[in-house]
């Protein structure tokens, strides 16, 4: 049994896929529980290059990947050494009903598990490369004040490890990566997370964290064609995403995976941007987002309908929900929408009318903004 093994002082990103069968949003929500690991060889393929031919029957048997937890908060704890530990791993999985993709992720979930510490903690950060993968990794983590945020001294070849310390200088919400060369092939098949540095008074509680982050994908052969495809850096050059997802898939936050919450509950996303090519237009329709940390920094704003988060940035959204129903959560860049960019935060609780109400409905549309 590997797991995720969350403490005060100490923070154990252990790897493995994180048991391949779908979790429940409900523990997207609870931190610190441990969900069932089966760490899988996994003989993936990488290539930089067109190749390839997809056959649909090597999709067989895949599923989407996993979700990543929220980390838990920092309740504003004296400044400390934490540890962490993340697993590289390159698993084919599903990132279109019928459409595999050889992903290259941080513990075999994209975006990869959330890292929390405060300003001023040291983290020491060890990195193992699991054996069976095929090419080295490394980890390059924008709240890192250092050549290169670390990578330059964490390459690893399958079945190493580097470990590196640093101190937590800036509180925000900071992107990591992977920066291998082909870079954009590392970030773009999934390579990418969250660190969020607290400020020393932490942050003020809320009743629900969301983790979601965006992502471009490029794939060979044609948008939607069945079977299991490689990275397509020709695609990647041109900027032409077949895939524009949150968390790894075309509907990885929908259905039975969407967000929960309640009415009268205030709400906190940690959105962030791996990229590797695409600015988000962050936007969740049918809400206001009552406060916005700019970019992620330190300057708050308010009542902000649609936030710009860049390729390595991210940025925290807070609201309050008042009425109940679906809101989805999208790049307002809309042709995305086509490509997988949405998720949706599934309210229940009573109907407010004072705020909203239907006086004569119209037509029905399926969906529609
Ligand atoms: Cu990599």
């Amino acid at each position: 049994m590997q797991g995720n093994r969350w403490t005060r002082r100490s923070m154990l990103v252990r790897s493995g896929v994180i048991g391949l069968s779908l979790p429940m949003l409900g523990s997207f929500l609870s931190a610190c529980r441990q969900a069932a690991s089966s760490s899988q060889g996994v003989a993936a393929q990488a290539a930089a290059t067109e190749s390839s031919t997809p056959s649909a029957s090597s999709v067989a048997g895949l599923q989407r990947l996993p979700l990543p937890h929220v980390a838990p908060p920092v309740n504003g704890r004296e400044a400390t050494v934490v540890q962490v530990e993340v697993e590289t791993i390159e698993v084919p999985a599903l990132i279109d009903d019928g459409v595999g993709f050889t992903f290259f992720t941080y513990g075999g979930t994209v975006p990869g598990p959330m890292i929390r510490v405060r300003k001023d903690d040291v983290v020491e950060l060890t990195i193992r490369n699991h054996p069976d993968n095929r090419t080295p990794h490394n980890i390059d983590l924008h709240a890192v004040t250092g050549p290169g945020g670390g990578a330059k001294f964490t390459v690893v070849n399958p079945g190493q490890s580097a470990t590196i310390r640093f101190k937590a200088l800036n509180p925000g919400v900071y992107v990591y990566h992977c920066a291998v060369p082909p870079v954009p092939l590392h970030i773009s098949s999934g390579m990418y997370g969250l660190i969020v540095v607290e400020p020393p008074e932490g942050l003020p509680p809320v009743d629900r964290e969301f983790y979601v982050m965006q992502g471009d994908f490029y794939l060979t052969g044609k948008r939607g064609e069945p079977g299991l495809h490689e990275f397509s850096l020709e695609k990647c050059l041109a900027e032409q995403p077949d895939y524009v997802v949150f968390n790894g898939s075309v509907g990885a936050l929908a259905g039975e995976r969407a967000l929960q919450a309640k009415v009268g509950e205030r709400v906190r996303i940690f959105f962030g941007n791996g990229g590797v090519n695409l600015t988000s237009s962050f936007h969740v329709i049918g809400e206001i987002f009552d406060r916005v940390a700019l970019e992620a920094g330190s300057l708050w704003a308010e009542n902000i309908q649609t936030t710009s988060v860049p390729p390595g940035g991210a940025t925290i959204v807070e609201f309050t929900l008042e009425v109940p129903g679906d809101y989805v959560m999208v790049d307002h860049a809309l042709g995305r929408l086509l490509k997988g960019a949405s998720g949706v935060i599934h309210v229940e609780g009573p109907e407010n009318p004072d705020v909203f109400q239907v006086i004569q409905p119209g037509a029905q549309l399926t969906s529609g903004h």
